[in-house]
């Protein structure tokens, strides 16, 4: 089932007349009316007529996160504050929080994209959904309570926290599906476990849409074995809008509103642009929006592009599951390593829970990586032969696979920290 058949199954060619005029349109706009692309284009010399066909684009200066900061928290705004209806703002690691605002058309383009994922997760009107993502300032809640309102599912809008009562509320309400990160999903998984709820037997979870971090394909096998659901992974950003696009059923990557945001895959290293299936950082221009316009935005994930059919029928463009950030790469002793890969090899391990954490310290010049892992309770030993014999296994499965000695450190289950937002599994104490 399609939300908009029309845009999701539109022929690429005809996808990319219709980028092109968007892009026409927006680039006139930003260069009469708003003061910083204004600049932007004029110190580079590019003037509105200067962009003659989609490839064009390439044309145009980047735009940074730091461009946002600079301007906090509206100088970037194209529109006067009597058209904006909502604000959103995201702390960010350092410095001032990005603030992003929104028209009524804003948040209808936002909603519409929303619609169209949970359409194609089968998520409708015979859905009960519960919304465990932050609400407030943070755009997962209130972003996707729209979108499945939309779509006619029964919102169950219990943000994030007071976990035992959430589950409490999923098996009386009959709770089809939830949206939350993975990390605060695997926080109730293990808070159901203590409570002695079994998901498949006392609750009706069959799906999942999960987002707003970095999760990977081993860590989705572990969350839909052991709670016998199917997860999604959806993605956003607040400078998109928010969480906006999704896999479909297939799970063959997630699906790219080409009316809404045009993708380019750049080499981080040589600045060129990258052709379809190769992976690099994704720059996106949002090509509907009016308060906050976002022209080749290095937003810094990590990913590749395909326009290729997708088997669901949609001939949208697609992105691969994000596998970090270019700034979230780690350079212990020279080798390049994401956490993402960390992670893709620990949860391959079947004694190791869900839960790790990883440490960087430098000793003198030397870097040392720690790697804190739960074990699952089945596997949890007294015997110190045995951990000492399973920690050597998983140090010399990080070796092989990522080249990297790393001080294994086994925990008990519960032991490590849990997440109801955003996970933090990366302490890096080299540059603290
Ligand atoms: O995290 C929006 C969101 C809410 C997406 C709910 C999905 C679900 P920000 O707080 O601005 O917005 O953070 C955006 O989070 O640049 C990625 O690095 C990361 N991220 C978001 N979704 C995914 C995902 C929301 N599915 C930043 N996989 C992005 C990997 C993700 N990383």
């Amino acid at each position: 089932m399609y939300w908009n058949a029309e845009i999701e199954c539109m022929a690429t060619e005809d996808l990319k007349k219709l980028q092109y005029r968007s892009f026409k349109g927006l680039v006139n706009n930003l260069y009469d009316f708003n003061r910083f692309y204004h600049d932007r284009m004029k110190s580079k010399g590019i003037r509105p007529d200067d962009i003659m066909s989609l490839k064009d684009v390439s044309k145009l200066p980047f735009m940074y996160k730091d461009d946002l900061r600079e301007n906090y928290p509206t100088k970037m705004f194209s529109v006067p504050n009597t058209e904006i209806v909502r604000f959103h703002a995201s702390s960010g690691t350092s410095g001032k929080p990005t603030v992003v605002g929104y028209t009524q058309n804003d948040l209808a383009y936002w909603t519409e994209a929303l619609a169209r994922s949970l359409t194609s997760i089968g998520i409708g009107s015979d859905d009960i959904i519960q919304v465990s993502y932050g609400y407030g300032l943070f755009t997962g809640g209130l972003g996707l309570h729209y979108g499945a309102e939309k779509v006619g599912a029964s919102v169950v809008p219990t943000s994030t926290g007071s976990t035992e009562r959430q589950l409490e509320l999923m098996q009386d309400l009959n709770v089809t599906a939830i949206a939350c990160t993975p990390s605060y999903l695997m926080h109730m998984s293990h808070t159901a476990n203590q409570m002695g709820i079994d998901f498949r037997r006392d609750t009706c979870l069959k799906k999942a849409v999960l987002g707003a971090e970095p999760w990977t394909e081993s860590m989705r096998s572990k969350i839909e074995g052991s709670m016998g659901i199917k997860a999604y992974d959806i993605y956003g950003t607040s400078e998109q809008a928010g969480p906006m696009f999704s896999e479909c059923e297939e799970k063959k990557g997630i699906h790219i509103g080409g009316d809404i945001m045009y993708v380019e895959i750049l080499d981080p290293d040589t600045g060129e642009i990258l052709e379809n299936g190769e992976t690099g950082e994704m720059v996106v221009t949002m090509l509907k929006k009016e308060a906050l316009p976002i022209v080749r935005f290095r937003i810094r994930d990590i990913t590749s592009l395909t326009d290729e059919e997708c088997p669901c029928g949609r001939t949208s463009p697609r992105i691969s599951k994000i596998t970090g950030r270019s700034d979230d790469m780690l350079i212990i002793r020279g080798i390049n390593v994401f956490p993402s890969q960390i992670e893709y090899t620990l949860m391959r391990i079947p004694q190791i829970g869900d839960q790790y954490m990883i440490e960087i310290t430098r000793e003198g010049a030397l870097d040392d990586i720690k790697i804190q892992v739960e074990i699952k309770p089945e596997f949890f030993s007294d015997k110190v032969e045995d951990m000492v014999r399973l920690r050597a296994h998983i140090e010399s499965e990080l070796k092989k696979y990522l080249n990297v000695a790393a001080v294994v450190e086994l925990k008990a289950p519960g032991e490590l920290p849990r997440f109801q937002g955003k996970a933090k599994r990366v302490i890096d104490k080299r540059v603290i």
